[in-house]
């Protein structure tokens, strides 16, 4: 466990990445309390600056002995790294908490959305925290006081997932298929299999034997370790040209009913959840407007009406904060409280 301290040591590795970025600034923005701040990244960025409180920090390449002394590891390099690296943190004394989806399945590793299971944190076995799936983690932020209230038995859920989810080269790919399409010159893909611009792909990470892609799988098996395993839950994750935030249909079904007025009542209390939600005048959670925000917007609260206990929600979150280094930061948060 980590021993209580006025400040604490802090490494980011993957500081260069899309989402290391934000963990240096949500970690200014936040206040969290900083005694010294490394940046890792890989050989390539060696020598890179990156600003933290005004104050440029360089960056250094990865190696076995970037974590001495280092309290809190926030990892967002890549599964291969943080399978390779997480357990030498550790081993050095370190909290290692995790964004890749090396160790979220582990038993022995918490994986842990504040809002919703915080008390997961108790035991850290391996000294390795897992960050769950970025659609996991609004998808269940918005849906664990409608559990609470009602006994979800079903969720049918379809992402609609921003570029950003898939990192820097993917925005670039995005930027620079819009710009030559609209100035009528040949698209070049390099991170899609197909074109990402003005189009939409059902498809996001790789596919598995039963048809379903990782990412919906991620989705079925997170929300069973996080929320409550008698859950049935099936999910579509589609790519769409969006920079940033991910936006999710999710269809419930509840044990108990919930009126739309109900689950807006209860959204409107819930923590990280702000309800916007007002079809007279065109209101409802979009994308842009979530960018650079930390919590989750929730909208068209709807009764199913094919169903007697059945609700419709549309679910809006900036992916690089609360469905990574936000949710990262608030799990270091829970650890120094
Ligand atoms: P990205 O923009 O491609 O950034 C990757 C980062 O990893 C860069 O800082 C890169 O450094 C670093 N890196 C790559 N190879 C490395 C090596 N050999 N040694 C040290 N550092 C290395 O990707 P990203 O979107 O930030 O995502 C990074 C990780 O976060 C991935 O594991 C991804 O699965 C995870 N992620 C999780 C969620 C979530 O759902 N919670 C969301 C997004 C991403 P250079 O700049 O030097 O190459
Ligand atoms: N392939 O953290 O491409 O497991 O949007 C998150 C996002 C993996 C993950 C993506 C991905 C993860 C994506």
């Amino acid at each position: 466990m980590l021993k209580k301290k006025d400040k604490y040591v802090v490494a980011v590795v993957g500081a260069t990445g899309a989402v290391g970025v934000e963990m240096v600034s949500t970690l200014e923005g936040r206040k969290f309390p900083v005694a010294e701040l490394r940046l890792y990244a890989s050989e390539k960025s060696e020598g890179k600056k990156v600003e933290f409180k005004g104050e440029e920090f360089t960056v250094h390449k990865l190696d076995k002995n970037s974590f001495k002394g280092v309290d809190i590891a926030l990892f967002s390099a890549g599964a291969s790294r943080s399978l390779e690296f997480a357990p030498i943190a550790a081993a050095d004394g370190c909290i290692v908490i995790d964004n890749s989806s090396a160790w979220r399945m582990d038993p022995d590793v918490p994986l842990v959305v504040p809002e919703v299971n915080a008390k997961d944190l108790k035991t850290i076995p391996k000294g390795i925290i897992a960050n769950p799936n970025c659609s996991t983690i609004q998808m269940l932020v918005a849906l664990k006081p409608l559990h609470e209230a009602a006994k979800i038995k079903r969720i049918v859920v379809t992402t609609f997932q921003s570029v950003s989810g898939t990192g820097k080269k993917a925005m670039d790919e995005l930027m620079d298929q819009t710009t030559a399409l609209l100035n009528f010159r040949p698209v070049q893909k390099k991170v899609y299999p197909h074109q990402i611009a003005f189009n939409v792909l059902p498809h996001i990470d790789s596919f598995l034997d039963n048809g379903y892609t990782k990412e919906e799988m991620k989705m079925v098996n997170e929300t069973h370790k996080m929320l409550d395993p008698n859950i049935k839950v099936t999910a579509t994750t589609v790519r769409v040209p969006v920079f940033r935030c991910h936006s999710e249909s999710v269809n419930i079904e509840t044990s108990v009913k919930l009126t739309a007025n109900e689950a807006r009542a209860i959204l409107s209390t819930a923590p990280g959840v702000i309800v916007m939600d007002d079809p007279s005048r065109n209101l409802y959670p979009l994308a842009i407007d979530a960018t650079g925000h930390f919590e989750t917007y929730v909208g068209r609260i709807r009764e199913d009406e094919s169903i007697d206990n059945g609700l419709n929600i549309w679910v809006v979150s900036d992916n690089l904060l609360k469905g990574a280094a936000l949710n990262a930061v608030q799990i270091a948060e829970e650890l120094i409280r």
